[in-house]
């Protein structure tokens, strides 16, 4: 019999349990990367790449142990401790970042967090790099309320912090501080209104489910973060990590589909490792939904693939650089 009861609420939004998104993982490739274009067509073109820059404005030095890091004080590596750069400096490269046809740039800083006294400086070079038209992110480390106030002040489009690995793995990467540490900050940044570039690192000993918990904290984030990247560990000489076992690359093929799927909405980031990656295996990363990428031969400390060498890989794929940037 027909009743005028109210239709029961619709049921709550999907919410991504370690089970489902496991499922996603066991899935036949093929079919994972079937489904994981499908969501990724519906909410971007196919064939569209986001070309970011990375600069690192602050090097080396670090007070953290991240066990993957060549620029922790902690490891024997190679890399000499710089101050902080000089805003004109920072726009020079933005300026020939730009040239080359990036749209996002990226600055990085070798800090567990800033130093208050540094935040003027910071501000403006976020400024400075957005009145250029481009799209603003930046990674400092923890923050405290009012240093993500005044980036958010500053028109900061983005703040990176990666979780980089699940909650019970991370202790076995770092020590200096804690998962929820980045959780905390994570949620300052939110609070302040900057949008969320947050992601992990594959390949360091990870099991599977690791990577799957990562995903699920990824996802299940309120809102999810808008642009995830996805790094494959590059094994720094004497860091902890150096001999990591080398991960399948269908294992980051897969991850990011997972991503895809459950963050369907977001810039899904190949980021680190790329210049030791078979081109077949980018073009499989894209087609599972990645369509962002880190152009020019260093990234932070590391290599990438010189700007020639994407170029022409985007050519042969159909690639074409994502045109829009930051409103002025
Ligand atoms: N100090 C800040 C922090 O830890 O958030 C910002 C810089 S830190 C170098 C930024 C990110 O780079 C890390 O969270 C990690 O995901 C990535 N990364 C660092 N070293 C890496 C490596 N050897 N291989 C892959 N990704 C790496
Ligand atoms: C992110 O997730 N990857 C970028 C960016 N955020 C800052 C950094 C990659 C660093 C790779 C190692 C290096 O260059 O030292
Ligand atoms: Fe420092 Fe960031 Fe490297 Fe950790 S990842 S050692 S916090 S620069």
């Amino acid at each position: 019999m027909p009743t005028n009861r109210p239709a029961p609420r619709a049921a709550a939004p999907d919410r991504w349990s370690a089970a489902r998104i496991g499922a996603l993982y066991e899935l036949p490739l093929m079919d994972l990367l079937y489904q994981a274009q499908q969501v990724h067509r519906r909410h971007f073109d196919a064939n569209d790449i986001q070309v970011a820059a990375l600069l690192s404005i602050k090097t080396g030095g670090c007070a953290e142990d991240c066990g993957y890091c060549s620029q922790s004080a902690h490891h024997a590596t190679p890399i000499k401790a710089t101050k902080l750069m000089a805003v004109a400096e920072v726009i020079e490269a933005a300026q020939s970042a730009k040239a080359r046809g990036a749209t996002r740039f990226c600055m990085g800083a070798a800090w567990r967090s800033p130093k208050d006294r540094d935040m003027p400086r910071l501000a403006e070079m976020v400024r400075e790099v957005r009145a250029l038209g481009m799209e603003t992110c930046i990674t400092l480390g923890m923050l405290s309320e009012a240093q993500a106030q005044a980036l958010q002040q500053a028109g900061l489009d983005f703040y990176n912090h990666n979780l980089d690995t699940s909650a019970d793995f991370y202790p076995r990467i770092v020590s200096t501080h804690r998962h929820e540490d980045r959780l905390e900050t994570l949620a300052r940044v939110r609070r302040a209104g900057i949008r969320v570039c947050c992601g992990g690192i594959l390949g360091m000993g990870e099991t599977r489910a690791q990577r799957v918990a990562l995903i699920e904290q990824l996802a299940s984030l309120d809102p999810a973060p808008e642009s995830v990247p996805i790094n494959l560990l590059i094994p720094i000489q004497g860091t902890p990590l150096e001999a990591a076992e080398p991960l399948d690359p269908f294992e980051l093929v897969r991850t990011i589909g997972v991503a895809r799927i459950t963050m369907p909405t977001s810039r899904v980031r190949l980021s680190a490792g790329r210049e030791n990656m078979d081109d077949a295996v980018q073009a499989l990363c894209f087609m599972a939904g990645a369509n962002s990428v880190f152009c020019g031969s260093r990234l932070l400390t590391a290599g990438n693939p010189e700007a020639g060498h994407d170029q022409r890989l985007f050519s042969r794929l159909g690639l074409r650089a994502h045109a829009a940037a930051a409103e002025a």
